[in-house]
């Protein structure tokens, strides 16, 4: 049998600022690797010749690589637009296509129409099926994974991607029962948090080459106290391999609430967690249903001095846009976020996705001020505001947005936190490297606004209002 070729895409979306690598070089710490497409190769057979092209390393010259049998394509919403070009391309040379991901389920009909099939939620289970068929030359118009079993989860094939990414990517657990009202974990992963089993989350990390590696898993930690006793044996073992690596994650608040977990999470190599804390309010959490954040009694600054005192560095997340929020609202959260002792800030718009509430919501009340899809897909990259916001009109909001950067990255607040961690010992470079990168961003951001309000004002579209008040 002759070996079948294979191509993994993962397509890039040109108006998402973190992958300009070109324009600003602190973003090559921004740019992370496909792990999806790594995991779906893992999941082929050695017969086939698989070659992975992510399109954020800068775009191939298809007509110039061998045909391939098949081409899969992975994407997320803002990525939608350009797997339609991707798939239109090989589908026109008799390529059959197939597309897996979050956009696929999301958006079922819209995807079926312009690709051979589609692979409905977390593929282990059903993507040796996908690869007999299209051998066979019959290839279903749909196949459901549901949720995989995750001892099925195999190595990703980490050895398929060029050596020019700063961070290896690695995922130990999946589901998240918490379904915040914006975000789609929930509705995609499930709502049972499940967990690979810790020698095969330390043999993939053996297999990583990158000194640095991203632990996507959306919550590390999870919620409950038999999460946690998992997530420190997950560390024990991980130091117990002394493997070198340096790793940031994402985790809730309670993260630093457990001195032992972060004393095991720092010896097992963590250096930076990403937290969620959403909104400066309690209003703002109650509305966006982040009940974690609303423990009583909690002190945030405490709770960040915490986690920074096991030499791990913080990074904030807050949403802009809440029903809540009004004008100040970005000065208020670069005031938060730096009261709470934050090292850097990532503030999102508020966006609709598709299969969260807040999309269910925001559509039955006709919210969505950005609703040309699929073209208008790529502005939903959480960088621009798509919809229509309670107390802030389109410039008010992107004003607000930018006056947070602002405050929070102005240069003296920059150098109090360098020097904060200089005196510290906690990673001052790290800290710079980061801080500027996000500044280095401000930039590139407003001009992306400009070019976002230009091609509002032309479309004919625009003489909807902008806000709702
Ligand atoms: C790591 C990550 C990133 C990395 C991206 C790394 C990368 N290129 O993949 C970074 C930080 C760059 C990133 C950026 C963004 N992200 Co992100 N990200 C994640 C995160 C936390 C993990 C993704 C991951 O690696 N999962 C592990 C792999 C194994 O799972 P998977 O990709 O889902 O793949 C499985 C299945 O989906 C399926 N599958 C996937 N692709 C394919 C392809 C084929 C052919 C087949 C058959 C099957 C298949 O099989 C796989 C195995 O089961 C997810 C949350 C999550 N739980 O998924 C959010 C998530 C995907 N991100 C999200 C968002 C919104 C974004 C941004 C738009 C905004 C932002 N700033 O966060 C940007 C946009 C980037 C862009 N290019 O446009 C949303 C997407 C929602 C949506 N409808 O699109 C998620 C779900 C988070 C959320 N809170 O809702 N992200
Ligand atoms: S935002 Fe975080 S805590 Fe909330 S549902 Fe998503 S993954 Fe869970």
């Amino acid at each position: 049998m002759r070996a079948m070729r294979l191509y993994l895409i993962n397509p890039s979306n040109p108006l998402v600022s973190i992958v300009h690598v070109k324009e600003s070089r602190w973003n090559r710490y921004r740019v992370w690797k496909p792990l999806g497409l790594m995991v779906i190769a893992g999941l082929t057979p050695r017969d086939w010749d698989v070659t992975i092209v992510d399109e954020n390393l800068g775009a191939p010259d298809y007509p110039a690589m061998p045909r391939p049998d098949l081409v899969g394509i992975t994407a997320f919403t803002s990525q939608a637009n350009r797997a339609y070009e991707v798939a239109a391309h090989f589908r026109g040379l008799g390529v059959p296509v197939v597309i897996g991901g979050i956009h696929a389920t999301m958006c079922l009909d819209e995807v079926m129409e312009r690709v051979d099939s589609v692979v409905t939620g977390e593929a282990e289970g059903v993507w040796p099926q996908v690869l007999d068929d299209a051998r066979q030359g019959r290839l279903k118009r749909r196949y459901d994974g549901g949720l995989a079993d995750m001892n099925a989860v195999p190595l990703a094939r980490h050895d398929l991607l060029p050596r020019r990414y700063a961070f290896g990517a690695v995922q130990t657990t999946r589901g998240c029962p918490l379904n915040c009202t914006f975000c789609s974990v929930t509705a995609f992963n499930g709502a049972k948090y499940r967990q690979r089993p810790i020698p095969d989350v330390v043999r993939e990390f053996q297999s990583i080459h990158e000194k640095h590696v991203l632990v996507v898993d959306d919550n590390l930690i999870g919620t409950r106290p038999d999460h946690i006793a998992r997530a420190k044996d997950l560390f024990r073992a991980l130091a117990r391999a002394n493997l070198r690596k340096q790793w940031v994650a994402q985790a809730t608040i309670n993260f630093a609430d457990d001195e032992e977990l972060l004393t095991l999470a720092a010896k097992a190599g963590c250096r930076g967690v990403f937290i969620g804390f959403e909104s400066p309010t309690p209003e703002g959490l109650r509305e966006i249903g982040k009940k974690f954040n609303l423990l009583k009694g909690r002190d945030f600054r405490a709770s960040v001095r915490r986690i920074q005192r096991h030499g791990i560095l913080v990074v904030g997340s807050f949403i802009i846009g809440l029903d809540v929020d009004e004008p100040g609202i970005g000065k208020r959260i670069a005031d938060a976020a730096t009261e709470y002792g934050v090292d850097n800030l990532n503030t999102l718009f508020l966006t609709p996705l598709p299969g969260t509430r807040l999309w269910d919501q925001m559509k039955a009340d006709d919210r969505l001020a950005l609703g040309a899809f699929p073209e208008d897909w790529k502005y939903y990259t959480l960088t621009f505001p798509v919809a229509r916001y309670k107390h802030l009109s389109r410039e008010d909001i992107i004003e607000e947005m930018l006056s947070c950067g602002r405050h929070f990255y102005s240069l003296p607040r920059i150098l109090r936190r360098v020097w904060d961690n200089v005196w510290r010992r906690r990673q001052p470079l790290i800290s710079l490297v980061g801080n500027l990168s996000f500044r280095g961003n401000i930039r590139l951001d407003r001009t992306a606004y400009a070019d976002f309000q230009r091609h509002l004002a032309s479309r004919c579209s625009t003489s909807a209002p902008s806000a709702m008040a």
